[in-house]
């Protein structure tokens, strides 16, 4: 049930880069553009702001068929009742995130290198990030780009649902694609647009085009 949920435009939030629009309207715009997997990410805000902003940013998700996800913070998406939480590799473990939100929940695990891959098998956890696939500035990393030939490798790897992360816009998206990716998530080529909406829309319409080419 939830891999078939893990597809489509994964959009991640960016307050910064969206020049400070509200959460509701950055989550509204994204929605209405099509993304189908939103994740509040924000390592600054007070935790009682975003508990007070929270149960709205769900509902409006909920509305239109999408999955609100949080990004470090277990507690933070049990208190929101939201749809999971997106953990890194020296965030909490996963199993400890699983006590905190039940077996209800999604949780989410970034991926840097073939034995993260590999290891994230082994763990309670409903699908990985994988990334940076491309050069990105939202996210200072140790890791190089890991480019688009390890999708593939990945995909044939594992059967957990992966999410490609990291310098994804609308120029190389296609290239994700063909590489075998299903879910996509992007921060500054949405976050940092002028019109949210329609460059979500635009993502997901060079996905699916790209799709057909394939079918
Ligand atoms: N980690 C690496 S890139 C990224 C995270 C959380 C966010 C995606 O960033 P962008 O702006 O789409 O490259
Ligand atoms: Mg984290």
């Amino acid at each position: 049930m939830v891999r078939n949920k893990l597809r489509g435009l994964y959009v991640i939030t960016d307050q910064r880069l969206a020049r400070n629009r509200s959460y509701v309207d950055i989550v509204k715009a994204v929605v209405v553009g099509g993304a189908k997997i939103i994740q509040l990410r924000d390592k600054t805000t007070p935790f009682e702001d975003l508990l007070k902003v929270g149960p709205t940013l769900k509902s409006i998700a909920a509305e239109f068929g999408a999955l609100l996800i949080v990004n470090d913070n277990p507690y933070l998406a049990k208190e929101i009742n939201a749809d999971g939480v997106h953990l890194g590799q020296t965030d909490m473990p996963p199993d400890i995130a699983r006590e905190i939100l039940g077996e209800e929940k999604i949780i989410g695990l970034s991926t840097h290198t073939k034995t993260q891959v590999l290891s994230a098998q082994f763990m309670t956890v409903d699908y990985i990030g994988l990334g940076p696939i491309f050069p990105t500035q939202t996210k200072k990393s140790p890791y190089k780009p890991l480019g688009t030939e390890m999708i593939s490798w990945a995909e044939a790897q594992t059967r957990l649902p992966i999410v490609t992360i990291g310098g994804i816009d609308k120029h190389n998206i296609g290239d994700v694609v063909r590489a075998g990716a299903e879910c996509v998530a992007i921060a500054s080529a949405v976050m940092g647009a002028e019109d949210l909406t329609l460059a979500t829309r635009e993502l997901i319409e060079e996905m699916e085009s790209v799709k057909k080419e394939q079918a």
